[in-house]
């Protein structure tokens, strides 16, 4: 084995690994992802994540599941009446988005009614400068609590 690795070959892999300050590549990290399953097999599934970025004015542009449309949404209160409305994009402040219950959330139509609670789905994430992401989000049930903040 070693000999078809000659050390030689190694330094500039090892050159490239090593991720100098200044060339930072453009990347976002995502974790805790996890989808409401609808109450209906037909109805409306929502996705939460939390998602780190390095790169300045970076947003999150679009979303994707197998099978499924997904829109980008933001809830709001006006008047006391709760709504949402789609929005195109979402942007990261310092560095940070949380698409979180009661603010911006992934709307998932179209989901495959045999998904079951416990089971994950994968939700692929575009950024604008990033490249796509894409995570297992956990089913919850639509009546079951969220899950915890444990990454
Ligand atoms: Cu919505």
């Amino acid at each position: 084995m070693n000999k078809l690795f000659p050390t030689a070959l190694l330094a500039p892999l090892l050159l490239l690994s090593g991720c100098g300050q200044g060339s930072q590549k453009p990347e976002a990290k995502v974790r805790g992802a996890w989808v409401r399953l609808p109450a209906a097999p037909s109805g409306t599934g929502a996705g939460y994540f939390e998602a780190e970025a390095n790169t300045k004015g970076e947003a999150l542009v679009s979303a994707a599941a197998p099978g499924a449309r997904v829109e980008m949404h933001e809830s709001m209160t006006m008047n006391h009446m709760a709504s949402m409305q789609p929005i195109a994009s979402a942007a990261f402040q310092d560095g940070k988005l949380k698409f979180a219950p009661g603010g911006k959330h992934l709307m998932i139509f179209g989901l495959d009614p045999k998904l079951k609670p416990g089971a994950t789905v994968p939700l692929s994430l575009r950024f604008r400068a990033a490249p796509t992401v894409t995570v297992e989000a956990r089913l919850v049930g639509a009546g079951d609590p969220a899950p915890g903040d444990d990454g």
